[in-house]
């Protein structure tokens, strides 16, 4: 790719090692990083549709952005448990309009679609990212990447969003979900895809029991030696809910603590709806975590140099 690459944060000229690389932007991974979620759509669990509306939702990314969100991520379709699909069109009308308002705002913008001919209009305006929680199983999905520089995040699902709740099953979760993420990646490498530009995450909530995201958790650091970032979703998920009994409003204290958990344990990335909260609990960890490494530039199990 010609011309330097940067990050808002710091100019980054000669790609490292430990960096994403999404389109014309570059983050470094010495940091844990906050990706803020900009739902346009009307019926998310954790905002209910607040930000529907395309002004408000651009009106929340810009809000998120001033916050400290490193990447933000548009969704035009619900995934809740029972959610129903959205068609193509529909999708399109909710994210573009958002996307190119906010795709200028100096942090790269992820799309959250599973839809191929969403992701190409997406990377055509102006995404640096395309967060699929089926992981480019849908045929043209690999190719509509491959095509790109963009980043891709390859989550972990079990089921479908309308019925993955029922019964989810699984013998062993965290090696299941490692062997599932790593012949993604694979099939990513073999499209020629490199592996700057993945990031993959256990798709928490997808498909699991509040035990099997708990054992993910605990198991976060076996998937951070894929040897790409791991992104954790867990903000104002209903594990929470059923962890500290609080409805989806009142879990930002309970959020907060999870992302930091998932960030001890080798998280790089954490998808986040209050950016503010996680940013100074982030901190704080930054400063302890920095002292018990004299000289480690990069914390976090997995990623210390
Ligand atoms: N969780 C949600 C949506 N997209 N993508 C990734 N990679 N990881 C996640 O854990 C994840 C995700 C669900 O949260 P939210 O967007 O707040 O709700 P909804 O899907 O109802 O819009």
């Amino acid at each position: 790719m010609a011309g330097p690459l940067f990050s808002r944060h710091s100019p980054v000229t000669v790609l490292a090692p430990r960096t994403l690389r999404l389109g014309r932007f570059a983050l470094a991974l010495d940091r844990p990083l906050m990706m803020g979620v900009v739902n346009v759509t009307p019926d998310s669990f954790s905002d209910g549709g607040r930000f529907f509306d395309s002004g408000a939702a651009i009106a929340h990314a810009r809000e998120l952005v001033e916050e400290g969100a490193d990447i933000l991520d548009v969704g035009g379709e619900s995934t809740r448990p029972g959610s129903s699909p959205v068609n193509e069109d529909e999708e399109l009308r909710r994210v573009i309009p958002v996307l190119q308002a906010i795709a200028g705002l100096g942090v790269p913008v992820s799309v959250d679609t599973t839809k191929p001919g969403v992701m190409r209009v997406a990377l055509a305006s102006g995404a640096s990212m395309i967060n699929d929680i089926l992981a480019l199983r849908t045929a043209g999905a690999v190719e509509a990447i491959a095509k790109s520089d963009a980043a891709v995040c390859l989550m972990h699902m079990q089921g479908e969003p309308r019925t993955m709740q029922a019964s989810p099953t699984y013998a062993d979760v965290v090696a299941e979900v490692r062997g599932f993420l790593a012949e993604r990646l694979a099939a990513c490498a073999a499209a020629g895809i490199g592996s700057d530009r993945n990031v993959v995450d256990p798709g928490f909530g997808f498909g699991k029991t509040v035990e099997h995201n708990l054992a993910l958790l605990r198991g976060l650091p076996a998937l951070a030696t894929l040897g790409v970032p791991v992104l954790a979703g867990l903000s104002r998920k209903s594990m929470l809910g059923q962890i500290t009994g609080r409805p989806v409003g009142e879990r930002r204290a309970a959020s907060v603590a999870a992302a930091l958990l998932a960030v001890e344990r080798g998280a790089r990335i954490v998808r986040v709806h209050d950016v503010t909260a996680t940013r100074d609990a982030l901190a704080v960890w930054t400063a302890v975590t920095a002292g018990e490494h004299p000289g480690s530039r990069i914390q976090g199990p997995g990623f210390r140099i």
